[in-house]
């Protein structure tokens, strides 16, 4: 048996928390032989639900799972952890103007930030889930000092298998038989699900789809709306979906991607593609044998997609400088 690593989890028993670590400890994230301890991190208020979950994964018996601790002490939370899973944030309330919800979440990612340089493992790497994602993963990451940037990620996964999705019905083809599909910029409706690079069967996505308009315009729009659409007609927001796109983040950056193809994960720019070096944004990602990771290079940016990148870059920049003070 390999030995454990260990997974800790922000906003464990919240709607995504609970879809989620039955995966973990299933091994469906790390593996089927791979053990994994859980460390689950809650605030205060919700250690009771917490208790429940637990009793639930206790009732699962499931062969993987070696260890789960509950806390709300970050310093805990974050002991010894392989990866950190930051999905607990606070919800935008009404009255609540965008600039707030960034700062208050702000607040939270800079304590988290911290509490991982000084506790985690030497090999952690953090995905943030909890939105705004990109930021608040920027937050983390500039103050997790001594943690390199390239152990920072925001979760644009979901986007990527909604476009995949969205496109396989307007084809009547599989989701396996899409590929190439990238999200660029941020997890927000400015994101920009590039279908010019995308690759249906290995062709290019205009040899199975003769609708430019509708490329241009509701597929789109359908993706960048998607998560409203799911919160109008289920009355909450994604959660089984979220889950699996970060199971499926995590898996992406842990295996090899295969040749030609590519995987959206929001990391920190080094400048490629006009995207501002040091900004949290999404785009292309391929993960090497050795599991490090680069951004692809030479994917073509024409002109309809340099605009709808710039536009979500500009978001990003905008929400940066209304965090700047939190920036170490
Ligand atoms: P819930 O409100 O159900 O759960 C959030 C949990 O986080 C709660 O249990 C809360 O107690 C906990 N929490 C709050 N502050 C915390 C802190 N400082 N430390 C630890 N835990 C804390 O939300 P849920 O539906 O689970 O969504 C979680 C986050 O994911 C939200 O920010 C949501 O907007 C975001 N999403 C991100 C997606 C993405 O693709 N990046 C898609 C799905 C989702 O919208």
């Amino acid at each position: 048996m390999k030995t454990p690593i260990t997974v800790s989890v922000t906003g464990a028993a919240g709607q995504i928390g609970y879809a989620l670590l039955f995966r973990i400890a299933s091994g469906a994230m790390f593996g089927p032989d791979q053990p994994v301890n859980l460390r689950l991190i809650e605030i205060e208020p919700a250690m009771g639900a917490l208790e429940g979950v637990i009793m639930e994964l206790d009732d699962c018996a499931f062969p993987l799972l070696n260890e789960v601790v509950a806390t709300s002490d970050l310093n805990v939370g974050f002991s010894g952890a392989n990866w950190a899973l930051l999905v607990g944030s606070v919800p935008r309330k009404a009255g609540m103007e965008r600039a707030d919800l960034l700062k208050i979440n702000g607040g939270i990612f800079t304590g988290q930030g911290k509490a991982i340089a000084e506790n985690a493992a030497d090999d952690i790497r953090v995905v943030v889930v909890g939105n705004p994602c990109n930021t608040n993963a920027l937050i983390a990451m500039n103050s997790a000092a001594g943690v390199p940037n390239d152990r920072f990620f925001a979760m644009t996964r979901l986007d990527e298998n909604r476009a995949k999705s969205q496109l396989a019905a307007k084809a009547n083809v599989h989701n396996s038989d899409i590929t190439n599909m990238c999200i660029w910029g941020n997890h927000s409706a400015t994101q920009y699900p590039d279908f010019t690079n995308a690759k249906i069967k290995g062709q290019p996505v205009t040899d199975f789809i003769k609708d430019q308009e509708w490329l241009e315009g509701e597929f789109i729009s359908t993706v960048q709306q998607r998560g409203a659409a799911i919160i109008k007609a289920r009355g909450a927001s994604s959660a089984a979906s979220a889950a699996n796109g970060l199971v499926d983040t995590v898996r992406a950056l842990t295996t090899p991607t295969p040749a030609g193809d590519w995987t959206s994960i929001c990391v920190c720019s080094d400048g490629s593609y006009g995207i501002d070096a040091g900004l949290i944004a999404s785009m292309p990602i391929f993960v090497k044998e050795d599991g490090s990771w680069d951004v692809v290079p030479g994917v073509e940016v024409d002109a309809f997609s340099r605009e709808k990148i710039d536009a979500s870059v500009q978001e990003l920049r905008d929400e940066k400088a209304a965090v700047a003070d939190l920036l170490a």
